[in-house]
């Protein structure tokens, strides 16, 4: 399995940058310089890095040293030729964070994290980048009673509107996409879910261009299901940019090598990424982002190892959901469960519901017990993935 560019397998350079700090230990590592990162992941194949600006630019550097820092940042990857298709605004590690930026209790604080966004914008369109993410890690709350949450949904919106309205306002090629995580760093944060999040895009004045970054990992950490989640983000349009890891169950956000979770989950993300909906449909488009932690146990070259490893665990799980969709017996099992009747509108095309009502052969006539004598052979079909993910066939 060799990556290549055209794979589009684009890396946070917060995640082979991150030095192994935990809540219960100090760096496992030495801080890596980004641009040797960059050289790094082109070698190994990669479309593209991603960054906060933050992982770029030190919180505390001067406009002087921002602009050495951008132009270096810029050659490397015309050197290098990755590209840079999203950025994101750190609003969670400095202290003055604490309370969050969108929705910190504290005005100034809001206005300051609002125009640390704006230049970040800025800095997003410059480079080219088309999906502009929010994660609000640090929006929420330990205890209910410390905010007026009706009042902090209201900031979310005008904080996340005016973000877009600037975006429309310079004519720039970007879409904002809210990143949903239940908790960690806060006790709870705002929108928790790609469901929250699809709820909330709808209440704002530049909705539509405005959509998610579901992670797998967030998801699983709230006890969903990622690939229901990302279905209904693609149905409904939103599905801006993903961020592909690994996560076992509800605990902690581990940020494990995409697939060194929930392995049979990932299989079925995949092959909807790659496959599509079984009867058509939205399709994702964009680069495949692996946001995930390099173990702390790992040195550098564990670091490669674990960055080469999400883009092999993506070609392998690739490999297998094409063979899945390829086997006629898995067409057959396919048909067998009535997939392709559900793409069937259940009512008639012009038929009404007068004419519906009408019909006694839906109701009056219908025969349930015979109905429920159906069986689905759902079992063999997952069967039959598992058996293709395995290699088996
Ligand atoms: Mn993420």
């Amino acid at each position: 399995m060799t990556p290549s560019p055209s794979d589009r397998f684009t890396f946070g350079l917060w995640t082979i940058g991150w030095t192994g700090t935990d809540p219960f230990g100090t760096p496992t590592r030495a801080a890596l310089d980004p641009i040797k990162g960059m050289h790094k992941l082109a070698e190994l194949g990669a479309y593209g890095v991603t960054f906060h600006d933050n992982d770029l630019v030190p919180f505390d550097a001067t406009a002087q040293e921002r602009d050495i820092i951008i132009k270096n940042f810029t050659d490397a990857l015309a050197e290098t030729g990755l590209k840079a298709p999203m950025v994101t605004t750190n609003l969670f590690t400095h202290p003055v964070f604490k309370d969050g930026g969108f929705t910190s209790n504290d005005r100034s604080v809001r206005r300051f994290a609002l125009r640390k966004v704006l230049r970040n914008i800025d800095l997003a369109a410059e480079l080219g980048a088309e999906t502009f993410v929010m994660w609000g890690g640090r929006e929420g709350s330990e205890y209910d009673g410390s905010k007026d949450f009706a009042a902090a949904f209201d900031r979310m919106r005008e904080g996340i509107d005016t973000a877009a309205g600037y975006i429309k306002e310079k004519g720039y090629g970007l879409r904002i996409a809210i990143e949903p995580k239940p908790n960690e760093p806060r006790g709870d944060i705002f929108l928790p879910t790609i469901g929250h999040g699809l709820a909330f895009i709808a209440q704002l004045e530049h909705g539509d261009i405005v959509g998610l970054n579901p992670e797998t990992g967030h998801e699983q950490m709230a006890g969903l299901n990622f690939t229901h989640g990302i279905a209904q983000a693609l149905w409904s349009g939103k599905l801006f940019h993903i961020d592909l890891n690994g996560q076992k169950s509800i605990k902690f956000d581990q940020d494990l090598v995409f697939g060194h979770g929930d392995l049979t989950s990932a299989f079925f993300t995949v092959d909807l990424l790659e496959n599509g909906f079984p009867n058509g449909g939205p399709r994702y488009e964009g680069p495949r982002h692996f946001d995930y932690k390099p173990s702390r146990t790992e040195g550098y070259d564990g670091v490669w190892e674990s960055a080469k490893a999400n883009m092999d665990m993506y070609l392998l799980l690739k490999e297998r959901a094409l063979a899945f969709r390829a086997d006629p017996e898995v067409q057959e099992a396919m048909q067998y469960a009535g997939i392709t009747e559900l793409a069937a509108p259940t009512l008639a095309a012009g038929e009404s519901v007068a004419d519906l009502l009408s019909d006694t052969a839906s109701f009056e006539d219908f025969n349930a017990d015979a109905a429920a004598e159906r069986d689905f052979g759902f079992v063999k079909l997952n069967q039959l993935a598992l058996a293709h993910l395995m290699g088996a066939r």
